[in-house]
C-alpha cells in the first residue's frame, strides 16, 4: 500500500438500488416513496409514520441511496477504502412469496453489478488507494426472500444465487426471519445452509419496539436511537435461547449497532435464564458465552460503549474454562501499564467499523464530513487502552478476514 494508515472498511452501509426504489414508488402502503409539498421524494418506512399528526412523516431520499458515484464520494470524503453494502430496511419483508423471489433475484444481480462494474470502470485509477492493486472498493450482502409463506427450497435457491455471485459475501436479514422471528424452528434448514456456505449474516432491525416513537412528535430520534437496537437485542436473545448457536456454531452473525443493548444486559439475562426452570438447562453454555461467537459493527457513537462491547465479547472466553478466566484476568492486569503484548483486547477481533450511510446525513450547515461517521471513528480512536493493533483490526483488518475481501 502507498500509505501506512490502516485500511478503513465500512461494513454497515446501505443502498436502495433503482429496482427497489421503483418498487416503493409504486406502493400506497408503507414502505413507500412519496413527494412532499415541494416535490421532493421522501421515503416512509415505519408504520408509526402513518400516525395522525404525531411524528415526522418520512425522510428525504435521493441519489445518495442509489447512485454509486455518491457512495464513492462519501467514501472518499471520509477516507473509507472499501464498503460492504447492503440493501436497506425493510428489505423484502412486505412482499408476497412470488414477489420476494423475483425481487431477491433482481437485487442480487443488481448488487453484483454494482460492485463488479466499479472494478471494471476504475481499476487502478487511484494509485494512492489501498484497493489500487485489485480495483475492489465495493463488496455486498445479498438478499433472500424471507417472507411468510415462502418455502425452504425457494430460500435455498436464492442462497445458491448469492453464493454464485463473486462480490456478494453475505446476506442481510431483518429480525423477523420468515415471519415469526429468528428463533422460528422453520429457520433451521436455512441457518444450516448459510452456516455451510460460510456467508456472513448481517442482522439488522427495522420494526423497533412498541411505543418507541412516543406520544409527542419526537421525529425518528427515539425509534432509531432506542427502538431499533432493542429490537435487535430481543431478536438475538431469542435466537441464542432457542439454541441456534449451539446447533450452528459456525454461523457468522454480524449484529447491527453493536447488538444494541445485548452487551450491557447479557449478565442480567444470563442470571434470569439460570433462575428460570423453563430454560435453565436449555443451552450448552452460559448465555454470555455466545456473545463471543458473534460479530459486531462499531456503530456505537462513543468510546465507552465500544469498550463495553469489546469487554463483553472478550469475557465470553471466561465461560469456556476456568483456566481461560484466570489467563484473562492476568492479561488485563498486565495491560494496566499499557505495555502489554497484543491479545489483551481479544474482543477487538469481532468488531468492525460501520457508518450507516446514507442514514444520518449532516443537517443543513453541518459541513461535508458526517458527524455520525466522525463520532464512530473517534470512538475507535478513543477507547482507553487500545493501541494501533486493536484500532487497525476494528477499522478494517477484521472485515478483510471475515469477508475474505481481496483488497
Ligand atoms: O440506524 C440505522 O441503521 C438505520 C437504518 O438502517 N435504516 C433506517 O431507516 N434508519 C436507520
Amino acid at each position: 500500500p502507498a500509505t501506512t494508515r490502516p485500511l478503513l472498511v465500512d461494513v454497515h452501509t446501505h443502498i436502495y438500488p433503482p429496482s427497489y426504489m421503483d418498487l416503493m414508488r409504486r406502493r400506497e402502503q408503507i414502505p413507500k416513496v412519496i413527494k412532499d409539498t415541494a416535490g421532493n421524494e421522501m421515503v416512509v418506512l415505519l408504520k408509526e409514520e402513518e400516525g395522525k399528526g404525531a411524528n415526522s412523516k418520512g425522510r428525504p431520499v435521493g441519489p445518495q441511496y442509489w447512485d454509486r458515484a455518491e457512495k464513492i464520494k462519501f467514501m472518499d470524503t471520509h477516507g473509507i477504502d472499501v464498503s460492504v453494502v447492503s440493501l436497506a430496511n425493510p428489505w423484502l419483508d412486505f412482499l408476497t412469496p412470488a414477489e420476494a423471489v423475483d425481487a431477491a433475484r433482481q437485487l442480487n444481480d443488481d448488487m453484483q453489478t454494482y460492485c463488479e462494474t466499479f472494478k471494471a470502470d476504475h481499476a487502478a485509477a487511484d494509485s494512492t488507494s489501498y484497493s489500487a492493486q485489485t480495483g475492489n472498493r465495493l463488496f455486498a450482502f445479498g438478499s433472500l426472500p424471507l417472507v411468510p409463506g415462502i418455502s425452504t427450497k425457494q430460500v435455498l435457491q436464492a442462497l445458491d444465487q448469492v453464493k454464485g455471485h463473486s462480490y456478494l459475501r453475505g446476506i442481510v436479514m431483518g429480525t423477523k426471519g420468515i415471519g415469526k422471528g429468528l428463533d422460528d424452528p422453520e429457520m433451521e434448514p436455512i441457518y444450516e445452509a448459510i452456516a455451510a456456505s460460510g456467508l456472513v449474516v448481517f442482522v439488522h432491525p427495522h420494526y423497533g419496539i412498541e411505543n418507541a416513537f412516543g406520544e409527542q412528535d419526537n421525529g425518528h430520534a427515539l425509534a432509531l436511537g432506542l427502538g431499533f437496537p432493542f429490537e435487535t437485542t430481543i431478536a438475538i436473545a431469542r435466537l441464542v435461547l432457542a439454541g441456534v448457536l449451539d446447533r450452528h456454531p459456525t454461523l457468522k452473525l454480524l449484529l447491527a449497532h453493536s447488538a444494541g443493548a445485548l452487551p450491557a444486559l447479557s449478565s442480567r439475562l444470563s442470571s434470569c435464564i439460570v433462575h428460570d426452570p423453563h430454560v435453565k438447562d436449555r443451552l450448552q453454555h452460559d448465555f454470555r458465552y455466545y456473545l463471543g461467537q458473534m460479530y459486531y459493527d462499531a456503530v456505537t457513537y462513543g468510546p465507552e460503549e465500544l469498550a463495553l462491547t469489546e469487554r463483553v465479547v472478550a469475557r465470553a472466553n471466561n465461560y469456556e474454562s476456568k483456566d481461560e478466566q484466570l489467563a484473562y484476568v492476568d492479561r488485563v492486569n498486565e495491560r494496566r501499564d499499557l505495555t502489554a503484548p497484543e491479545g489483551v483486547f481479544p474482543g477487538t477481533d469481532r468488531i468492525m467499523f460501520g457508518t450507516d450511510h446514507p442514514f444520518f446525513p449532516p443537517l443543513e450547515g453541518q459541513g461535508d464530513r458526517w458527524k455520525s461517521v466522525d463520532e464512530n471513528l473517534d470512538a475507535i480512536a478513543g477507547v482507553a487502552g487500545w493501541g494501533d493493533a486493536e484500532r487497525a483490526r476494528v477499522m478494517g483488518a477484521n472485515a478483510v478476514d471475515l469477508f475474505g475481501l481481496e483488497v
